[in-house]
């Protein structure tokens, strides 16, 4: 008996062993570096439908570098969700095959694809009678191709009959880091700079082939090295060789290099005395840096150009303007197919005029100034990525400039990393708003995509959220903001629910139990976050510089925007920032209709009411409430919001790994106890301004406010 025991052990031991392996396997892989593309296996009787349309991939056997990785991720996913990835082969057979088709001589002949609608970029997946084909003109078109297939079954989606056509709505879909030399990011909440200057260009860290790939699987097609707030040392040649170690990983995943250009460059690293743009040795200079950047970069995409604005140089140093500026490294970028990114995000504090004025006051006398090749980048409304803000007036206003959107991934203003904000429906949001430029209808999005009024040249930036923690964006669910923004870039009227959806699918389970509450939980948290912030329209009441936590408060400091005070005006009297003809008249930048409703406090949105008013305390909202009781109530619905995202995630434990679900279940209790203080503190400050009594049944905060005014975090994350 005993001996038979023996035995049993023996024989069980192994079992033990290779299960305890793949437990700790499982264990390390659920750590958020796989993003989206995870590949999970599939039960048994879900693979079943796919694997028999997956027989083989037939690809040409001559290949480039970029065929290979649409290959390499097709075996990734197929051999992850099914067990084992088909043959690849260079033949078809009778059933079964998955083509890859770059360009038109290999398609099969019942493929019925256009060619030519699908542009440079574009590609088809379409069912033919012995398999699929993923056709495109480009190798980066295929691999774009292969990552939709991909999601199609990650998200147990049917492969049978399709027919799907997808050509980028966007020219330009570009990453911003504002990644710094010496590896602080600017905004950044999750960790260091993924850029390892100091061993580039020897070498060549792992993740920047993952970075690569995780774009390419979004279609993305630019990187901005290094900050706005730029560096002249970036364009030494001791770093344009470092860029250059970068560009030839990025370039096989369809990935283009661009850089900040510091405008003071010339007499930084150049020994000019000036950086006038007219002068002919500056602009020689530029010339010269441009053919030294292509020289070692032959794909390099361009400059991305912060000028004058928030004590950056520019030309106006010079008594020039932006399209001088912008015009100057257009020409010297030119010859090499290169653009410029000149962004729109300028204000002063030696100018008077309304902060959400100034851009559109300098930009708009400049339309149809610009050269061709200069994009004018705007952020998504007129202050600065607030978590809400009206659209940019200078959407539609321009008619002849290629207008680029500029949206933030990083949560500067939506509580940083750890603050489950999904910002799908934010971007959506600007993108829908309708400017009634050409009448009726005339969306952010068509002024974007270049169809409103036939711009040649269109983008959509993202300020990035990656850095150097495992999880790449400081959060699991910050994850979403980056795969939201991709699929937004690609496609400007994507569905920000149906992305959210996709997203939970990919990177954590196909439960539906999860997957439902997961994407409502999503779709409220921004709702959320405005409501414990800067709810009705409010905005910029965070603390100074770090902008982490509130400081309405502050009233003090040098420069009047700075100031929460500037932006809410809170007295005994009422609140808010009167921007009708009344006020500043900022109303007027927008075109009717829109300008008639934001003038009028009656029509305006209830959202951005006190964006556009400065309303007494007792003016009657649509609930009833008077605008005191309403704001209170809204900051105190926020912390509600949030305890019932808590809620929520505590009934979906056991439904994916322990791991991602005990940080993300931590990060929400930050999340609650900081709603928690944003409510408090703002409503002990502004109930210190109106005088008034709290509604019955509302709690009020716990401490005075001299408790909040006295709470410090000098060390806050991402202020350089
Ligand atoms: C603001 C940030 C600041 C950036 C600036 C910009 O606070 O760090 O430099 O935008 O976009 O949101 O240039």
């Amino acid at each position: 008996m005993f001996r038979n025991q023996a035995l049993k052990a023996w024989r069980v031991f192994p079992v033990i062993i290779v299960f305890l392996l793949q437990l700790s396997a499982a264990a390390r892989a659920e750590d958020g570096y796989d993003l989206w593309l995870r590949y999970p296996a599939m039960e048994r009787g879900e693979a079943r439908q796919y694997q028999s349309a997956l027989k083989r991939i037939v690809v040409p056997e001559e290949r480039s570098e970029t065929l290979d990785l649409a290959v390499a991720e097709l075996e990734r996913g197929l051999s992850g969700m099914l067990g084992s990835a088909p043959p690849v082969a260079s033949e078809a057979k009778r059933g079964g095959n998955l083509w890859l088709v770059p360009g038109e001589g290999a398609l099969p002949k019942d493929a019925g694809v256009d060619m030519d609608a699908l542009g440079p970029e574009g590609y088809a997946i379409r069912s033919v009678e012995s398999g699929a084909v993923i056709a495109a003109n480009s190798d980066a078109g295929v691999l774009y191709g292969a990552f939709h297939f991909l999601r199609l079954m990650q998200t147990r989606e049917s492969i049978d009959d399709l027919d799907i056509v997808e050509t980028p709505s966007v020219d330009v879909r570009i990453i911003n880091h504002w990644d710094n030399l010496d590896r602080t990011v600017e905004r950044g909440y999750s960790g260091a700079s993924i850029w390892d200057w100091h061993k580039l260009p020897d070498y060549l860290d792992p993740r920047y082939a993952d970075y690569a790939r995780a774009l390419a699987s979004l279609g993305i097609n630019g990187v901005s090295l290094t900050n706005v707030n730029a560096d002249a040392m970036a364009l030494t040649p001791a770093y344009i060789e470092k860029a250059a170690a970068l560009a030839e990983v990025f370039k096989p995943y369809g990935v283009k290099i661009y850089q900040t250009a510091r405008f003071s460059a010339p007499m930084e690293i150049g020994g000019l005395d000036t950086a006038d743009p007219l002068d002919p040795a500056v602009r020689a200079w530029w010339k010269a840096k441009a053919d030294e950047i292509y020289e070692a970069i032959p794909d390099f995409g361009g400059f991305l150009v912060k000028a004058n604005s928030e004590g950056q140089p520019g030309p106006q140093d010079y008594g020039r303007n932006h399209v001088d500026g912008a015009n100057m490294l257009a020409d010297a970028l030119a010859p090499h197919g290169g653009i410029v990114m000149w962004r729109a995000f300028v204000y002063s504090d030696l100018n008077p005029e309304d902060r959400a004025k100034q851009a559109y006051t300098q930009f708009v006398p400049l339309d149809g100034k610009f050269a061709d090749n200069v994009l004018v980048q705007v952020k998504n409304g007129p202050i600065d990525f607030q978590p809400r803000e009206p659209f940019h007036p200078m959407f539609g206003a321009m008619p002849q400039t290629p207008l680029m959107m500029e949206f933030q991934i990083t949560k500067e203003y939506l509580g940083f990393a750890t603050h489950l904000v999904y910002l799908g429906g934010y971007f959506e949001e600007a993108l829908d708003a309708d400017t009634y430029a050409e009448g009726e209808g005339s969306t952010v999005a068509k002024v974007v995509d270049g169809s409103l009024q036939d711009v040649a040249l269109t983008g959509v930036a993202g300020v990035g959220n990656v850095g150097t923690d495992r999880n790449w964006s400081g959060s699991h669910f910050d994850q979403a903001n980056w795969y939201a923004f991709g699929r937004l870039a690609w496609d400007v009227y994507a569905d920000s629910e149906k992305i959210a959806e996709d997203w939970a699918r990919m990177t954590f389970t196909n439960d539906e139990d999860f997957v439902r509450p997961v994407v409502e939980m999503m779709m409220e948290s921004r709702e959320a976050a405005v409501n414990y912030m800067t709810p009705l329209g409010l905005t910029h009441l965070m603390a100074t510089g770090h902008h982490y936590g509130p400081g309405p408060w502050v009233c003090d400091l040098g420069r009047p925007e700075w100031n929460p005070c500037y932006y809410h005006r809170a007295d005994e009297e009422g609140i808010g920032f009167d921007r009708t003809p009344t006020g500043s008249n900022a109303v007027a930048q927008y075109e009717a209709p829109v300008a008639d409703i934001y003038a009028d406090a009656d029509r305006t949105p209830e959202n951005l009411l006190l964006w556009f008013h400065r309303l007494p305390w007792d003016y009657e909202m649509t609930s009833g409430r008077s605008l005191w009781d309403e704001l209170v109530m809204r900051y105190t619905k926020g912390v509600a919001q949030v305890r019932e995202m808590r809620e929520t995630w505590a009934g979906l434990e056991g439904h994916i790994d322990e791991e991602r679900y005990d940080q993300i279940a931590d990060f929400l209790a930050i999340q609650e106890k900081e709603a928690q203080w944003w409510r408090d503190a703002s409503i002990a400050y502004f109930q210190s301004v109106s005088g008034r009594p709290l509604p019955e049944g509302v709690s009020p905060p716990p401490h005075d406010l001299e408790y909040y005014k006295a709470i410090s975090h000098p060390y806050a994350p991402g202020h350089h």
